[in-house]
């Protein structure tokens, strides 16, 4: 497939895709989401050990495209919720079940579902200039693309309410201390800061770290005696792949683990 909405490079483990419609703020038009399913498969179709989200231009992502019809036919006909589940739902499925650390880059304004999007990563790392609007309300939508669930679960009722029904920015600062990202640095920094955390991803446990994703979103729907369970089972898993003897072996010998992912 050739992709006119999204760039994709992949180099030794680690896959990038930039959404790259600059010109509307990346965003989101009906033809990025076959791309970016594409790219996705031709990722995991190698050995993929990180997935970096980054957006070309100014901004990450500015949400659903307003230019694009939203829905067919009458009022009463139309259905933005099948459009959800089309397109939408599988996508951030998707990201948050990948066996592999996904990092989200946002380089500028995160909107509506953007803001989705890039919460769907693991790991958000923003630039100081960058903010966050939920900017459904601002056009009569409820936030969707899984917004309301990152928010309750990460900044509490309150701040998701706020951000919610108010529609206004949050920087990336307030962002970080609010919990909602993992890491807000300088504008200059941002790209050596993604490189880092990358670099350090891409020669990690990957199994290892898929696991760990895994169990740590399961949490929030289990007791802890079923999490007690998963985590058993998953440490079984982990405790027989070849980067946990490496682990081990490299600690024994006071040096470096040099993990193949497996
Ligand atoms: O049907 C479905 O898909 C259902 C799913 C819905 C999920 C959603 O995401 S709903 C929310 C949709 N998104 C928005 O409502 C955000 C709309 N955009 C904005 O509010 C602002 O653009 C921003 C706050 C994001 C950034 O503002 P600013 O001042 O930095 O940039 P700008 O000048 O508004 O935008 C730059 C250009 O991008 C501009 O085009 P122009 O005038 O230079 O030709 C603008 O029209 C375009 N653009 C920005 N956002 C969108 C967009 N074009 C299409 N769709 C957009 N969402």
């Amino acid at each position: 497939m050739n992709y006119e909405t999204i760039l994709f490079e992949e180099q030794e483990g680690v896959a990038r895709i930039t959404l790259n419609r600059p010109e509307r703020l990346n965003a989101l038009c009906s033809a990025m989401f076959p791309e970016i399913h594409d790219a996705l498969d031709r990722a995991q179709a190698r050995s993929l050990r990180v997935l970096v989200i980054a957006g070309a231009g100014r901004g990450f992502c500015a949400g659903a495209d307003l230019e694009q019809p939203l829905g067919s036919g009458s009022r009463e006909e139309r259905d933005i919720g099948a459009i959800l589940e089309r397109n939408y739902n599988p996508l951030i499925m998707r990201l948050r079940s990948l066996p592999v650390p996904v990092v989200s880059v946002v380089n500028g304004v995160a909107a509506g579902a953007g803001v989705s999007l890039a919460l769907a990563a693991d790991l958000t790392v923003a630039a100081r200039s960058a903010s966050f609007v939920l900017a459904f309300a601002r056009i009569g939508l409820i936030p969707d693309a899984g917004a309301t669930y990152f928010l309750a679960e990460r900044i509490g009722t309150s701040r998701a309410l706020g951000l919610a029904l108010l529609g206004e920015k949050l920087s990336a600062s307030d962002a970080q201390s609010w919990g909602l990202i993992w890491k807000c640095v300088e504008d200059d920094e941002l790209a050596a800061t993604v490189d880092a955390l990358v670099d350090k991803l891409r020669v990690g446990p990957t199994v290892g770290l898929g696991l760990t994703k895994r169990a740590i979103y399961a949490s929030r729907e289990q007791t802890l005696a079923e999490q007690l369970h998963l985590e058993r089972k998953l440490q079984a898993e982990a405790g027989r792949t070849g980067d946990f003897e490496e682990g081990v072996a490299a600690f024994l010998a006071k040096r470096s683990a040099r993990f193949t992912g497996g």
